[in-house]
């Protein structure tokens, strides 16, 4: 007996002091931290290598100024491949470590949907950099986002196809199958059909494929006078080289989600005259725009994108919340949440962000077009943010 209430005793003060100890780890946090979830790896890691390298940019400017409240901001990445079930992950394990104070991320809308019910059940705010799906905020206080949802952007290019390119009327539609794909094919769908513009074509396509001829031939059958392509930059530019192998020479155009370096790499010659929408354009930015493109390039030897832009800016935004809210989940959320007039909104190099009711935010769309191999403003901008 008497053996046992020693070892039980033992066992009692080997817990408490473990427990301080693992207290104590948790909370030796020196710094700030801040996760940051999108695509650093797989078929679309373009657009993860300048999320990764947007955030750090803006990391080391902080850092550089002083770090939050006096603490170093430290950035932990985490890879979701792009992947709906790998974001799920990601976003328990960012959920589970109570030193992470929020999450800029994730990037595709599938998996920003994904990870929404855990950030929410867990208190934690997810600033999406990249998802324009209309639900991906809808349902959750702790999600929010610094750029349009796809009901505008579709309604966005079906206005400038109608009112910029007046010679197109037929459009055939060629969509990745998944939440982002899906949504935006909807919203232009919508908007073309009102604005009396005939479509000629739907077809699907899976984001693991990488023939699309079958689906481009039957597009080609219907004579359309544009391909309006709603995907991402890795289907869209093997879809692009693709259609002028299959004889359609007609006008491409892409959404934001083929606005990545990655889409005239993969492309080549076939990617010149595309157009697409997008929520940035760094040359059409303001004064500090220009400073952090020059940085950045100073930094990284190439140019930013717009992705590089918009997380360079959600950082920035979930400091300001720290500084500004607490240092604490619920006090980031409650700053965020009260972000709901332009006064009160965030002047980032992407323009001013501010919320509504859902954390969704109303941005201007731009049209950059492919020249000479690079992306360029296209000579007619159509900024309205009223559709
Ligand atoms: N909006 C760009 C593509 C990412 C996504 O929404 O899935």
């Amino acid at each position: 007996m008497k053996t046992r209430a020693n070892f039980s005793t033992i066992s009692l003060v080997a817990l408490v002091v473990m427990s301080f100890t693992f207290m104590s780890c948790e909370q030796k946090v020196e710094g700030i931290k801040i996760a940051v979830a999108g695509p650093f790896t797989g078929n679309i890691a373009a657009f993860g290598e300048m999320i990764k390298r947007g955030a750090e940019l803006r990391a080391k400017e902080i850092n550089a100024a002083g770090g939050v409240n006096g603490k170093t901001l430290m950035l932990v990445f985490e890879d979701d491949a792009g992947k709906d079930k790998e974001a799920s992950l990601v976003a328990t394990r960012i959920a589970t470590n109570r030193n992470i104070l929020a999450v800029v991320g994730h990037f595709n809308s599938s998996c920003s949907l994904a990870g929404k019910p855990i950030y929410k059940r867990a208190g934690i705010v997810e600033l999406s950099p990249g998802s324009t799906n209309v639900r991906v905020c809808e349902g959750s206080d702790w999600t929010f986002r610094n750029l349009y949802r796809d009901d505008f952007q579709g309604g966005f290019v079906a206005k400038y196809i109608k009112n910029v390119l007046t010679d197109i009327q037929k459009i055939a539609i060629f969509f990745d199958n998944d939440d982002y794909g899906r949504g935006l094919k909807d919203g232009f769908t919508n908007a073309a059909q009102k604005l009396g513009l005939d479509i000629v074509a739907t077809e699907a396509y899976d984001r693991d494929n990488t023939d699309f001829k079958a689906q481009l031939t039957s597009i080609k059958a219907k004579n359309p006078d544009l391909v309006f392509i709603s995907g991402l930059y890795s289907q869209a530019g093997l879809i692009a080289s693709q259609a002028r192998e299959v004889g359609i020479t007609v006008q491409l155009f892409g959404a934001d989600g083929v606005d990545s370096p990655g889409f005239l790499e993969i492309a080549g010659d076939a990617a010149d005259g595309t157009y697409v929408s997008t929520p940035f354009v760094f040359e059409l930015g303001g004064s500090e725009a220009q400073r952090v493109a020059k940085a950045f390039e100073a930094e990284y030897g190439v140019a930013p994108d717009t992705w590089a832009a918009l997380t360079y800016d959600a950082v920035g935004m979930i400091v300001e919340a720290i500084e500004k809210g607490g240092e604490n989940r619920k006090a980031i959320q409650k700053y965020l949440a009260s972000m709901t007039t332009p006064e009160k909104g965030y002047e980032g190099i992407t323009g001013l962000t501010y919320f509504d009711k859902n954390g969704d935010c109303i941005k201007p769309a731009y049209v950059k077009v492919v020249h000479d191999g690079k992306f360029v403003p296209a000579e007619k901008q159509m900024l309205d943010t009223e559709m």
